[in-house]
């Protein structure tokens, strides 16, 4: 297979798995290594994911799971209208139930994830113990635009509900998520809501310990990163030549997670060898915290009102109403 071109603009032209490679083969080759924190999610990372919510040192999962079930109780009262439930890095589906559980209004729910086998698991279990709700996924990256065409059931007479939890927001740099946000805008339509959860600013201890668990779970989440790219791009990363970095950076309000190469090495990966120095990184995930104005402002830039927001009793963690 010939090397895969480098250039961002000229990716478009390949095949979905060559774009991929492509796009790993140009973050591998800029100044500050990157690999983007979508390609985590594989069904491997996707488990690692579930484990890391489990951790008692991971507060936003908790937090908010603890949350929602007040927030569809409020929403079970505004809601009126029929409505179709749009989950955009859907998981493994558990907070959908919660919402099912109390929003008897909705009829159809669309979970989107890029994890192709893990969301078909999820979703047929789904739609077992919820006979009377269509399920509908997409296997799809929604960090691009995503069509909602032919999808749910009726779709048209359906109002959308977009359902974007856990802060997955906050691994959006502040440009990318004003694109999103105003592209959900268009997405949901006239008649669309958004429930977004929004991690807040804390005490660097909490933060810091959220992405630095005593068991290493997030550790080995951080470096089954490079797993995933051996099987998609048949590169040669080396887990044990890396390890797990992840710090709170206070001038961007976001934590950001690293892969620290421990030795001089190369990679071989589309044809090339990539230097690593000792102790060079590849940067693989930020998740950037937000105060509840500093959201707001960034939503209404994006076109959206703010209808309600819920803030957890320790101020942890934050979640929004958002209407077209
Ligand atoms: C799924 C993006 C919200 O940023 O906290 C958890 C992913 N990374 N531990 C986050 C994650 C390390 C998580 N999001």
């Amino acid at each position: 297979v010939p090397p895969v071109a480098q250039r961002a603009d000229s990716t478009n032209q390949l095949s979905p798995e060559l774009q991929l490679i492509a796009e790993i083969t140009a973050g591998l080759n800029a100044q500050q290594k990157i690999i983007s924190s979508k390609f985590f999610y594989d069904s491997v990372g996707s488990d690692l994911f579930d484990q890391i919510c489990d951790l008692p040192e991971y507060y936003p999962y908790l937090t908010e799971m603890n949350m929602l079930p007040h927030i569809a109780s409020d929403l079970s009262q505004s809601i009126v209208q029929p409505v179709e439930l749009v989950e955009f890095g859907a998981g493994s589906l558990t907070k959908i139930r919660i919402l099912l559980e109390s929003i008897k209004m909705i009829k159809s729910v669309v979970p989107i994830d890029i994890a192709h086998s893990h969301l078909q698991r999820a979703a047929d279990k789904l739609s077992a113990d919820y006979p009377h709700v269509n399920v509908a996924p997409i296997f799809a990256d929604f960090t691009q635009p995503v069509s909602l065409q032919n999808k749910g059931k009726n779709q048209d007479e359906l109002v959308k509900l977009g359902f974007f939890p856990g802060s997955t927001i906050g691994n959006f740099n502040r440009d990318f998520a004003l694109t999103f946000l105003q592209r959900l805008r268009k997405t949901l339509g006239d008649s669309g809501m958004l429930l977004i959860g929004v991690d807040t600013k804390k005490s660097l201890h909490t933060l810091h310990q959220a992405y630095n668990d005593s068991a290493g779970v997030t550790a080995k989440f951080n470096l089954n990163i490079l797993r995933h790219v051996n099987h998609i791009a048949a590169s040669n990363f080396d887990l044990d030549a890396f390890e797990h970095y992840a710090f709170y950076n206070p001038h961007f309000g976001r934590i950001e997670m690293h892969l620290v190469s421990k030795i001089e090495q190369s990679v071989h990966i589309n044809g090339q060898s990539i230097p690593f120095a000792q102790g060079e990184t590849i940067h693989t995930e930020n998740s950037y915290k937000y105060r509840p104005d500093e959201f707001i402002h960034l939503a209404r830039m994006a076109g959206w009102r703010l209808e309600q927001q819920w803030m957890a009793s320790n101020d942890m963690f934050s979640v929004f109403l958002l209407h077209a």
